[in-house]
């Protein structure tokens, strides 16, 4: 059975009161070990930690170390790249070719890539003329904030917490992560990393718990972290913001979503059912950048049903290491109940179902884990519960359009503004569309393409700031301004 300790200051230790919760399999329910469950004793341990290696060898290491040593975080996880797989596949049931390709290797990269944005980001500097007839010269250095609360969820587990520790770290900063209670172990094994490769005590730490009176709390209201990084539910964001006024700490904010996709006549018919199935479906429809919300253009409204219907019923439910496997199940029990109730919400509600709404036949120990089918619905209207609220599950509601002010007017009409994902042939058309929806992202006749150069957050209620290349630095340090007078 494994343990999930804590990395505290280096190492890696249980919690003072014994606590532990389970963490569960979920293709089949099985339990893959028992977590260490963090409390007020572990946070305090691991801000202080965190705030002594900011005082000590991490404060004072010049930038191109610091960048060497995070180059080396992201080589060893390279080396230990199957390790970090099964891991990420066994707490998640991903399948391991989505695993292999994306979250691992982004996992490492954005260790690599924000230290080089911080090694490469020049300041500004200004010379002005002085009242008494002399000069001063004005310029502007970059300094880390101090101990950075990163607060994670369950979807991409590696991928979105070294999002944020990769550039919190380049700036100089340290952290203390608290993983999401479903998924702790890619975080506890990155504390090996950085132990193998020399990154100093105290800059890396790994608090587990859950969120409310516990150690996500505890955490995000601790008076000696200076800003807090968080992804996941908008409500838990509310949360977290009220947590972060006491101190007036910045915070900065990934959360829900409902985003449309929107197809029109001209699109490239096969690229946008590729694209609108990846968005709707892929990692079994938990990612908040996925499309809950698909308005297709009338003359090709029933061609595209039929078609993403087929893409969906060809998905096979199966075990990660399978590369047959076209869909994992959900992260647990306790979400599939979420996404099933809101199944049967659409069902009482009076929509067609074109495909799934159920749970599929899963042979042996496979029946007790997180299956749900891929679900497409049609004939509902705005107002339904599946059109309106995140689901984050494989899921999707289809509606035709008319015209292009209608779709906009559609999309925008959602208090978030995470993402759309538009597919037309008609440059102008998606330049215009791209400038009218209120996201914080784009995509035109692609979806989830990532440069990581380029700002990353959503609008409205999918978030507060934007993080991704030169964007990072704005919450992860602080820009200060010296001024010298020439004598
Ligand atoms: P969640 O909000 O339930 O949990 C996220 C983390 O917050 C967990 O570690 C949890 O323990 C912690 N937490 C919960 N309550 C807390 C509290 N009161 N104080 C401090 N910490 C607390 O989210 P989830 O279910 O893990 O993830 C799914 C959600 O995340 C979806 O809404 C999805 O859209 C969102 N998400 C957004 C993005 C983005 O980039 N915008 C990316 C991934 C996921
Ligand atoms: O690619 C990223 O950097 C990112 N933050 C992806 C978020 C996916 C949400 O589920």
């Amino acid at each position: 059975m494994k343990q999930f300790l804590h990395f505290i200051g280096g190492a890696f230790v249980p919690s003072d009161s014994g606590k532990t919760f389970e963490n569960r399999n979920p293709i089949d329910n099985s339990l893959i070990g028992l977590v260490s469950e963090g409390g007020r004793t572990e946070v305090e341990a691991a801000v202080a930690a965190a705030r002594a290696a900011m005082k000590g060898p991490w404060g004072k290491m010049p930038v191109t170390k610091r960048a060497e040593l995070l180059h080396a975080v992201a080589d060893e996880i390279n080396r230990r790249f199957d390790d970090f797989l099964a891991a990420e596949v066994a707490d998640t049931g991903k399948p391991m070719a989505m695993a292999s390709h994306i979250d691992i290797p982004r996992g490492a990269a954005n260790f690599k890539m924000f230290a080089d944005v911080i090694k490469n980001v020049p300041t500004e500097t200004f010379e002005m003329a002085t009242p008494d007839g002399g000069e001063a010269l004005n310029y502007a250095i970059r300094k880390p904030r101090g101990v950075i609360a990163v607060v994670c969820p369950w979807n991409l587990p590696l991928l979105l917490m070294t999002w944020k520790v990769g550039p919190a770290l380049a700036c100089g900063n340290t952290v203390v992560v608290k993983p999401s209670e479903e998924t702790p172990a890619t975080a506890t094994l990155l504390g090996e990393v950085m132990n193998k490769v020399g990154i100093p005590k105290g800059v890396y730490n790994v608090v587990h718990g859950l969120g409310p009176d516990s150690a996500g709390e505890f955490l995000t209201s601790h008076r000696d972290v200076d800003a807090i990084t968080f992804t996941g539910e908008t409500r838990t964001g509310q949360a977290i913001m009220a947590a972060a006024s006491k101190g007036l700490r910045p915070v900065s904010f990934e959360l829900g979503g409902k985003n449309a996709g929107i197809v029109f006549a001209d699109a490239d018919f096969e690229a946008a059912i590729d694209g609108i199935a990846r968005s709707s479906f892929v990692n079994c429809g938990q990612v908040c950048l996925g499309t809950e919300r698909v308005y297709v253009e009338r003359p090709i409204f029933d061609k595209f049903v039929a078609a993403l219907k087929v893409r969906a019923e060809a998905m096979k439910p199966g075990v990660p290491s399978d590369k047959a496997t076209g869909i994992g199940p959900l992260i647990s029990q306790e979400h599939r109940s979420k996404v099933l109730s809101y199944y049967a919400k659409a069902k009482a509600e009076g929509a067609t179902i074109v495909t799934g709404g159920g749970v599929p036949d899963m042979p042996g120990e496979l029946a007790s884990g997180a299956w749900v089918q891929p679900t497409i619905w049609t004939g509902l209207p705005e107002t339904a519960s599946v059109v309106r609220e995140e689901i984050f599950g494989p899921c999707c509601h289809i509606a035709p359009f008319d015209s292009e002010d209608e779709v906009v007017a559609l999309a925008n009409d959602t208090p978030y503004g995470l993402c759309t994902t538009v597919w037309t042939q008609n440059l102008g058309r998606a330049h215009r569309i791209a400038g009218q929806i209120d996201v914080g992202l784009c995509w035109i006749n692609s979806w989830f393409l990532r440069d990581l150069r380029t700002p990353f957050g959503g609008s409205k209620q999918s978030g507060i700031g934007r993080e991704g290349g030169v964007h990072s630095l704005e919450f992860y340090t602080e820009l200060r301004n010296v001024c010298i007078k020439y004598a």
